[in-house]
């Protein structure tokens, strides 16, 4: 390891690893990749490191199955845990996470006191309040990876839906992850023109419920397994964002201290994010309607965040 940034990854599996490969194809620093599993984050950091001379990085790559590696990392992204496995009920999997994300913050955080922390390990909000209460940091240090995910696919859909470049188009969420998130459709624009001028409200509404079951679509298919090339990428750019200093304002799961008329929760909104991690909440008017969603969506995470009795 040397002088480049050092980016820490714990859990080797699909996301984990995209994660550790995007990162390194961006050449944003070395990478530490850790898992329990024996040889899975060896194998993949050195497959990983062999494709180095292809792609033309020179990003160096560990993997392991214990912590001493991490020690003075900038950044730590947190995405070990457990899928829902059959017979298993949404609250076993939340405690379950929250014992392996507990016991991984508290292993990088002795090590690398200056880190800032990017949790990925659903069910989201959950798991980054959690790691923030464990990890006895700033709250502009402990950050939720989501909303880049759920505006990432609300744009695919906006952009294929009109058959212009997904370049073109941006997107605005709030809230939770998943079901009850909100996205802000007169703040989604392609080209600067908000998409309410540009597609039906019944066209919206289908491609907002498109977005809001992303995850679910693609399990659907895969049957083994979620989603995780655009949960790596979306990660990737908070990574980015943070490492360049780029003040970029992207939706991430933060810390509310009154603002959206929430108090003493993480959930989804629009934060600028550069070397310091959260450096500001991006605030907007609702209308009453998008408050209520939002609200719903607020009551959700602040439900399951009780059950852990943090
Ligand atoms: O938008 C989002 N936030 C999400 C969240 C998008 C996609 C995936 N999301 C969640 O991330 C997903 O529901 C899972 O909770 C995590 C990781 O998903 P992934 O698809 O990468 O799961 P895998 O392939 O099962 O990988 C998890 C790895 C696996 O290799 C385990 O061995 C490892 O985590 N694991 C651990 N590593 C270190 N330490 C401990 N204790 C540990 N326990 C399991």
């Amino acid at each position: 390891m040397g002088a480049r940034p050092k980016i820490t990854v714990v859990g080797a599996g699909n996301v984990g690893a995209s994660v550790a490969q995007y990162t390194v194809e961006k050449e944003l620093g070395d990478v530490v990749l850790v898992d329990v599993v024996e040889g899975i984050p060896q194998g993949k950091a050195l497959d990983l490191a062999q494709a180095g001379p292809v792609h033309g990085y020179d990003s160096h790559l560990v993997g392991t199955n214990g912590y001493d590696e991490t020690a003075g990392s900038d950044l730590v992204v947190i995405t070990a845990g457990l899928a829902r496995k059959p017979g298993m009920t949404r609250d076993d999997l939340l405690f379950k996470n929250a014992e392996i994300v507990g016991g991984v913050v508290e292993q990088v955080v002795s090590r690398s006191p200056d880190a800032i922390l990017i949790l990925v390990t659903n069910p989201l909000d959950a798991m980054v309040q959690l790691a923030w209460k464990k990890s006895k940091l700033p709250a502009k240090r402990v950050i939720g990876m989501a909303g880049v995910l759920d505006s990432s696919r609300f744009r695919t859909f906006i952009a294929q839906e009109l058959k212009v470049s997904v370049e073109n188009v941006t997107a605005f969420v709030l809230g939770g992850h998943g079901d009850t998130m909100v996205p802000l459709p007169r703040y989604s624009t392609v080209a600067g023109i908000p998409i309410t001028e540009l597609l039906s409200p019944e066209r919206i509404e289908a491609l907002v419920t498109r977005t809001a079951n992303g995850g679910a679509e693609i399990v659907s298919l895969l049957k083994a397994g979620s989603a995780y090339y655009a949960p790596a990428a979306s990660t990737v750019e908070m990574v980015e964002a943070i490492l360049k200093d780029k003040k970029k304002i992207l939706p991430c799961a933060t810390y509310l201290d009154g603002q959206y008329g929430v108090k003493g929760l993480y959930v989804g909104v629009p934060v600028k994010l550069g070397r310091s991690g959260v450096e500001e909440i991006i605030q907007s008017k609702l209308t009453p309607a998008e408050q209520a969603a939002f609200d719903k969506s607020v009551g959700a995470v602040r439900e399951l965040v009780e059950k852990l009795k943090l």
